[in-house]
């Protein structure tokens, strides 16, 4: 119960900051800003966030400094999140139980919203007055990290791939976002080498657990839940963890490696709660 208070309140804090941050849909550009905001606001679990304030927290953190980043990190993800639906990327036609942006905007617009949700996530980053923290999004967004990932991925499409060629698109297009959420908050809550290190241990095991989590769930996930189209890795040959090892083999590894980010976590002692409570929360999502 104080894991689900604790997640409840944070979301809440965060959702504030973001309808404070993007700009009004009254204000021009309207179409654009409307757009941002109905990804933004269509739903989301606002994981990265979450972890990021998290990580903040636990090392010490003090102070809303880190809110701005944290939603900078929402609004990357809601920008990658819009230009993989895109017909292009992905081609689907539900996210977070709604109709994909360029459904309801157009792709031009889609394109677009997810271009200036990136230009001002930066903006925000610029905020928290520490270029290392800029420097860590910006490696986990690029060309080896999150794009990366995702180059593989469309590359992947439709080929057999190997376990190698799935763990990179995992932990590269989902995994280094969500490390790098909880390393800046760690870098921003003044976290010594040591704490740092460990966190970052968390993250890496955690990010793909969450990836390999997804995608046990778009074989066998509820659509009310996932709030997406179900089946659509499989309908666009995805490279895939069910697909290269099999469901039950992908739920066996989710859950070791979920245990081993929790175990990473160690020196931090009672801190540590909220993030174990994240891993179990990522395993019973498919247990
Ligand atoms: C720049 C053209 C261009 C495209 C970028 C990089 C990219 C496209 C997409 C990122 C890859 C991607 C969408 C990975 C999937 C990650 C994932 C598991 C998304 C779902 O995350 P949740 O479950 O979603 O946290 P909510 O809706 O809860 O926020």
């Amino acid at each position: 119960m104080r894991f689900q208070e604790y997640i409840k309140k944070k979301r809440e804090i965060v959702n504030q900051a973001l309808d404070k941050y993007l700009p009004d849909g009254s204000r021009e550009p309207k179409s654009l800003h409307k757009a941002m905001r109905y990804s933004v606001f269509a739903g989301g679990k606002r994981l990265r966030p979450i972890l990021a304030i998290a990580s903040f927290e636990a090392v010490g953190g003090k102070g809303g400094g880190i809110l701005p980043v944290a939603c900078a990190l929402e609004m990357i993800h809601t920008y990658s999140l819009i230009h993989d639906d895109l017909p292009c990327m992905d081609d689907d036609d539900l996210r977070r139980g709604k109709p994909t942006l360029h459904k309801v905007y157009g792709d031009g617009v889609a394109v677009l919203a997810g271009d200036a949700l990136h230009a001002l996530a930066f903006e925000l980053l610029l905020q928290a007055k520490n270029s290392q923290v800029v420097l860590e999004v910006a490696k986990a967004i690029g060309t080896e990290g999150m794009i990366g990932g995702q180059v593989k991925d469309l590359e992947a499409e439709g080929k057999k791939v190997s376990l190698k060629q799935v763990e990179y698109i995992h932990t590269h297009k989902t995994g280094k976002l969500l490390r790098a959420s909880i390393r800046v908050g760690a870098i921003l809550g003044g976290a010594d080498k040591a704490t740092l290190l460990a966190l970052s241990g968390y993250g890496e095991k955690f990010g793909l657990a969450f990836q390999i989590v997804d995608d046990i769930l778009d074989v066998v996930g509820k659509e009310e839940i996932i709030g997406k189209k179900k089946g659509s890795d499989k309908a666009n040959s995805k490279a895939t963890y069910p697909e290269v090892i099999g469901l039950e083999k992908s739920k066996i590894l989710a859950k070791h490696l979920l245990q081993k980010a929790k175990s990473k976590l160690r020196t931090l002692g009672r801190k540590s709660w909220v993030f174990e409570g994240l891993a179990d929360y990522v395993y019973e999502r498919i247990g």
